[in-house]
């Protein structure tokens, strides 16, 4: 099946490891260029060297923080230098949080506040002119089951996750006349790196694979994790030409953890 993703280009928070890496594997299958960034620039150049050379597009790594409007700014720079602009913007940095309402200062709030909802306004104000340009454009947005369902031990993550949600569903209607599709992913239980790495320090190597299974039994559902090539498969369909009549709505990948319809 011919997606129509060929010689389009890509910008990917977050697309260093975990999901957006294999988002980011997935869009090269089928032949899109991409622009992977993330703080950590020697994984980055690591693994859009690896991806490029794995399935013959054109990758680059930028390093930037998009929790700032500085490292934003770096993004859209990168990707205006090495591509004229992007075709697709997948807005997928983010981590869980820990914490109290009660407890919680004002900075940690901001914090959360700028890494999921300010990065995706910042880049869209400054990517999606380069989409118009191009004759359209697709914005993805990778929140979560939490900003519907809430985890108890998060309410920043959720409360932050929430206003990503809305964010995405106002952009769709501001830019549907540009022929540019917006949509939101809100994933259950994805085993990334980061999943694996928590439970490790919490129950040690020999316990972390019965903590991870009570965690996904806890869900119900399916009881189990996706992986992150089961996330990425929607990513790529949702900014394929196959999904051209989706936009303004959130998709729930959640292996039926969602309690509610
Ligand atoms: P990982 O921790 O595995 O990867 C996070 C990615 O984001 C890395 O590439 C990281 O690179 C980058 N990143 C984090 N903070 C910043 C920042 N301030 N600026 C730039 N890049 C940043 O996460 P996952 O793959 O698990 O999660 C990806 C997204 O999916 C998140 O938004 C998460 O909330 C959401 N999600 C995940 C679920 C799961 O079960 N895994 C479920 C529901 C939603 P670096 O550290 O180098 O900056
Ligand atoms: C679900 O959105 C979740 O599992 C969060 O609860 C975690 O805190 C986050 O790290 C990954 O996604």
């Amino acid at each position: 099946m011919d997606l129509g993703l060929t010689g389009k280009v890509a910008v990917i928070t977050g697309g260093t490891v975990g999901i957006g890496l294999a988002i980011a594997e997935g869009l090269a299958a089928e032949g899109t260029n991409l622009v992977l960034v993330g703080r950590n620039g020697e994984r980055g150049e690591a693994e859009a060297a690896r991806v490029a050379q794995a399935h013959g597009i054109s990758a680059i790594a930028v390093a930037a923080d998009v929790a700032t409007a500085e490292g934003c700014d770096t993004v859209v720079a990168g990707a205006r230098d090495a591509f004229g602009g992007a075709d697709i913007l997948i807005n997928n940095a983010g981590t869980g949080s820990n914490e109290t309402i009660l407890e919680a200062d004002d900075a940690k709030w901001q914090y959360y506040w700028d890494l999921h909802v300010m990065a995706a306004v910042r880049l869209a104000r400054d990517i999606v002119p380069t989409m118009k340009a191009r004759g359209g454009g697709v914005v993805v947005h990778n929140a979560s089951i939490c900003a519907v369902q809430p985890l108890w031990y998060e309410p920043i993550y959720n409360t932050t996750k929430a206003a990503l949600m809305m964010f995405s569903k106002t952009l769709a209607n501001e830019v549907v006349s540009d022929n540019i599709r917006v949509n939101c992913v809100n994933p259950g239980l994805v085993l990334t790196p980061d999943w694996v790495k928590t439970a490790k320090q919490l129950h040690g190597e020999d316990g972390y694979e019965a903590y991870l299974q009570s965690v996904a039994d806890e869900a119900g559902g399916m009881k189990r994790f996706a992986s992150a090539e089961e996330l990425a498969n929607f990513f790529v369909f949702l900014c394929s030409e196959k999904a051209s009549y989706s936009t303004g709505s959130t998709y729930f990948v959640d292996g039926g953890w969602l309690k509610t319809v």
